[in-house]
């Protein structure tokens, strides 16, 4: 296993399924030393095998790039945990049999979310600056079309890897979630402390109350809060998706609760992106046009003394860009790189 602790903050890529010769060497080109997979394309219905994952991280190294996170298993891997219904049980034995071999394999973090509704947006090509492309969400849309859940469903998958809706059939409270969660962690945190996986939960996004009759938790300070306390352990902590904090209060808090989990340890790694606007009307867009002020997201990073790595995570869509959007990522890459060369903390 990588020694995590001993690495400074440094900027890496990631938000891909299938690791090519081509991807890893674009990596490498722009000057990151880290990635992260979203969502791997592997064999298995229902569990990952250790020979997959090893395979993975002996590729990573052949390349000379570390494997530092594996973003998202399948929604169905664990979707019924996720809505405490019946196959729980079997799915807990899997996902169990899964975090030993990503361990196993040297893979140091699982980020993970727990939203079965999804990710939603309600437009994917919102034109920003100079007529690049980014994502929408606009709650009255969404509202307006409420059997929007399996096409934002689907769109979400095309964008963002393959973290999609899964069917859920009658309306769930947000307590009722909680008590899933809380459900799961009580059995998955103890076989993450005995293998050493760090787990770290990525904001529901959109961060509203609820979606598609499904009540959503990870949406505010509160709820986070809740979670790294009710389930504390040095295994236990944060993706933390910048730009779903930036939406949660229209940018507001957001150094606020870098200071609070970070000062504990509390963040794993980052979503270094923005939006403009509230999070019932928000557009993605370019780092430096959004609600925050990048410069001081880096500055309190290092004064909390984050020693993790930052990917740019949905990027706007540039002039001849590839379906990864490889020259929105580059740019990114590259302004994050500067700041955290230049920034003081
Ligand atoms: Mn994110």
């Amino acid at each position: 296993m990588i020694n995590i602790d001993t690495l400074p903050m440094r900027v890496a890529l990631g938000q891909f399924q299938k690791m090519t010769t081509a991807r890893l060497k674009f990596i490498k080109q722009c000057g990151c030393d880290d990635f992260q997979l979203n969502t791997p394309i592997l064999p298995g219905q229902e569990k990952w095998e250790y020979e997959d994952l090893a395979n993975l991280v002996h590729q990573a190294k052949e390349a000379q790039i570390r494997l530092m996170a594996i973003e998202n298993v399948p929604t169905r891997f664990y979707d019924q945990i996720m809505l405490g219904a019946d196959g729980r049980e079997h799915q807990l034995d899997n996902m169990i049999y899964t975090i030993r071999n990503i361990a196993r394999a040297g893979i140091p973090i699982l980020g993970y979310a727990f939203m079965p509704a999804g990710v939603w947006r309600t437009s994917q090509a919102e034109v920003v600056r100079g007529g690049s492309l980014a994502t929408g969400f606009h709650y009255k849309t969404a509202l307006a079309a409420s059997a929007i859940t399996e096409t934002s469903s689907s769109q979400g998958r095309d964008l963002f890897g393959a973290w999609g809706g899964v069917d859920i059939g009658r309306d769930y409270s947000e307590q009722e979630i909680w008590e899933n969660y809380c459900w799961y962690l009580e059995r998955i945190l103890p076989i993450c402390e005995e293998v050493g996986l760090r787990l770290a939960l990525h904001p529901d996004d959109p961060p509203v109350a609820s979606l598609g009759g499904v009540g959503r938790v990870f949406r505010n300070f509160d709820n986070f809060s809740r979670a790294m306390e009710t389930f504390n352990s040095p295994m236990h902590g944060l993706d933390f998706c910048h730009g779903c904090w930036s939406e949660m209060k229209g940018g507001n808090g957001v150094t606020d609760a870098i200071r609070h989990f970070g000062e504990r340890n509390k963040i794993f790694y980052v979503h270094f992106r923005d939006v403009q606007g509230p999070v019932d009307d928000f557009t993605e867009c370019y780092l430096g046009d959004g609600n925050c002020d990048p410069v001081e997201t880096i500055r309190t990073l290092k004064q909390v003394g984050f020693q993790g790595f930052l990917i740019p995570d949905h990027v706007p869509r540039m002039i001849g860009d590839t379906e990864w959007c490889h020259r929105g990522r580059a740019w990114t890459v590259g302004y994050i790189k500067a700041l955290i060369s230049a920034v003081k903390p």
